[in-house]
């Protein structure tokens, strides 16, 4: 007989409501247009009334800010932008007198290029940290004393470049799969794992609730270093993805498991690995399975990346039925496998999801952001709200001028297109779109507060790091949480999209026997627009059912397959109560971009 299934048993880190903070765009406090972590503190009973349990930032360590943070000069100091060691002991205690919880962003697949570490390593060949880092000989060197990198690996964040940075120095490459300022750790090395273990410790020590891992899948490297496959036109792309041998790589689960034994097994912590690239359950179980000693979750890049072909600046066709086909496969999963669930739709890496999954038009805008809220938080699994998702913010327009995308991707990119297509304005054209879609910078706009100047971001007449959204007027955290429709008491008042998120997370907690713990089943997987499913909580002793019906089109779309006698429609996105167009034996007509919730009789 199978062991008996641990997914339902309640954790607090099951439950917890995470908020992602982008910490340059949160708030600043000290006039230089940049957001610090006093800016943090200052915002959390913001948090706390949204409903958030646990507040994770992007890095807020030293550094030279090549990649915004993911590019760390020491991890055990934070950078100056954004304050002081003390402002992070505040923010932790502040966050603890609300029963909030911090977590870091634990980035040790490479350092900065600035940090001590790498500084050392590069000095010599014989440098007791040469071997930190994974240092190799040129391929071979031109008759003119051109080196040639020792693979074909490109980089990440500029694909039209080696992953390989060549060293005057010692006449050797170093490896920096994202960008020359973040050279790879080499984790083979013992004492490598040892300083990780330590910074780890360090943060615990200081009350950390845990960590987000940044590429924790990337640390183990097919250590023969092969060419990658040529897969991207070699006439334009000397370099190729070489992604297969640093993704999941063979040491990774020992790694993992060390980790554990020597750190994570000795605090209750909260950790998602961030592992892009792999979708493979059985090999997503060994890491995220109840009795895997690993990670409590990660975050499975299926949904996001369901646009990405080859690499992340490109643009690929996709419907409705396999968003779904992808949601339900990991929620069906991780019940069956004994396994755990982040749910999340939005990070500092990815454009606005009201702009991606839904129609962000001025029409549709906050209908489209209340559809996705009413989803996740009816998904199974612990969910992770991103800044500014909370009030439905978009994608910068079109009309932007490229000189206000900051990002290192978009502006490498850029250039490349520049390059590449200086004599084809339609494939600029189209170069152009694909920022206007794809850029990271999307979600890193200033965060929009209220309709004072500066959004309520930095104060009046500074001028923030990034241009703000051209919308904060109306679109902004104030206005959505003062918003009133009509009668408070009346089931047709609408409420805004904050107001509907708070309401959701609220709900999910009060229900979280259902939609946290509950079973999942997918009802419609061949309709083209419509998602439905049902939750029900595994408890014995009078379970309960909830159904969820989501119109992801602009069109009005009937559906016809809600099961069983419905006892009351609890929420719907167009509506405080009962949705209008509900009707009996088992139909309900769904406006454009409408999603309604509804309580099954048991
Ligand atoms: O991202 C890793 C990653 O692979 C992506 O999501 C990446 O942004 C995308 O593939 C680019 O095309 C993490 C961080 O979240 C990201 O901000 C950093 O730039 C990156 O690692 C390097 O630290
Ligand atoms: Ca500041």
């Amino acid at each position: 007989m199978a062991a008996k299934s641990s997914f339902s048993d309640p954790q607090w880190w099951k439950e917890a409501v995470v908020y992602q903070i982008y910490p340059a765009s949160f708030q600043d406090t000290n006039g230089d247009g940049w957001g610090d972590v006093k800016g943090i503190t200052s915002r959390l009973d913001y948090l706390k009334s949204l409903g958030v349990d646990v507040v994770w930032s992007s890095p807020i360590f030293k550094s030279p800010q090549a990649d915004m943070g993911y590019d760390i000069a020491d991890y055990k100091d934070i950078d100056p932008a954004y304050g002081t060691l003390a402002d992070v002991d505040e923010l932790i205690a502040e966050a603890a007198k609300r029963d909030m919880k911090v977590m870091m962003d634990l980035v040790v697949n490479h350092t900065s290029n600035m940090h001590a570490w790498f500084l050392e390593s590069r000095s010599s060949k014989t440098d007791p940290k040469r071997d930190w880092y994974i240092w190799k000989p040129p391929k071979s060197v031109s008759p003119t004393g051109e080196p040639e990198p020792p693979n074909n690996w490109a980089q990440i964040l500029g694909e039209a470049n080696s992953a390989w940075t060549y060293d005057e120095t010692t006449k050797e490459y170093y490896l920096s799969v994202f960008t020359p300022e973040q050279p790879d750790l080499n984790w083979e090395n013992p004492e490598v794992r040892a300083a990780v273990w330590d910074v780890m410790h360090f943060w615990l020590d200081r009350g950390a609730a845990g960590f987000r891992m940044d590429v924790i899948n990337m640390i183990s490297k097919v250590t023969s270093y092969p060419d990658a496959p040529v897969v991207l036109d070699p006439a334009s792309h000397k370099y190729q993805p070489g992604t297969q041998f640093f993704t999941n790589g063979p040491k990774l689960h020992d790694y993992l498991q060390e980790m554990h034994r020597e750190v994570l097994s000795k605090h209750d912590t909260i950790t998602v690995g961030e592992m892009p690239g792999v979708s493979d359950p059985a090999e997503i179980l060994r890491t995220v399975g109840a009795h895997a000693g690993e990670l409590r979750m990660i975050f499975i890049f299926d949904l996001v990346d369901i646009d990405k072909p080859n690499v992340r600046m490109a643009l690929k066709p996709w419907d409705v039925k396999e968003m779904k086909g992808i949601i339900s496969r990991w929620q069906r999963a991780m019940i069956e496998r004994d396994g755990w669930n982040s749910v999340f739709i939005e990070n500092h890496d990815n454009p606005r999801s009201v702009s991606r999954y839904t129609d962000d038009s001025d029409t549709w805008r906050d209908k489209g952001a209340k559809l996705l809220a009413l989803m996740q938080t009816t998904l199974g699994g612990t969910l992770f709200v991103y800044q500014g998702e909370e009030i439905g913010i978009r994608n910068a327009p079109l009309d932007w001028d490229t000189a206000e995308y900051k990002d290192i991707e978009t502006v490498n990119y850029w250039k490349k297109c520049e390059a590449i297509y200086a004599h084809n304005p339609e494939k600029l054209a189209e170069g152009r779109k694909i920022i206007q879609m794809k850029a990271r910078d999307h979600a890193r706009t200033p965060m929009q507060w209220d309709s004072t100047p500066n959004a309520g971001f930095a104060a009046e007449g500074v001028k923030p790091w990034m241009r703000l959204m051209d919308d904060w007027p109306t679109v902004n955290a104030a206005a959505q949480m003062q918003h009133r429709s009509g009668n408070a008491a009346d089931d047709d008042e609408e409420l805004s999209v904050w107001q509907f998120w708070q309401r959701g997370l609220a709900d999910r907690k009060e229900h979280k026997d259902v939609f946290v713990y509950g079973d999942y089943e997918e009802l419609s997987p061949q309709d083209e627009n419509v998602f439905a499913y049902v939750r029900t909580s595994h408890n014995s002793t009078g379970g309960e059912k909830w159904v969820v019906v989501l119109n992801f089109s602009g069109q009005e779309q009937s559906y016809h397959g809600v099961p069983g006698e419905l006892e009351f429609w609890a929420a719907g996105t167009y509506t405080k109560g009962r949705p209008e167009k509900a009707t009996k034996g088992g139909s309900v007509t769904l406006r454009p971009w409408e999603g309604v919730l509804g309580k099954l009789k048991a």
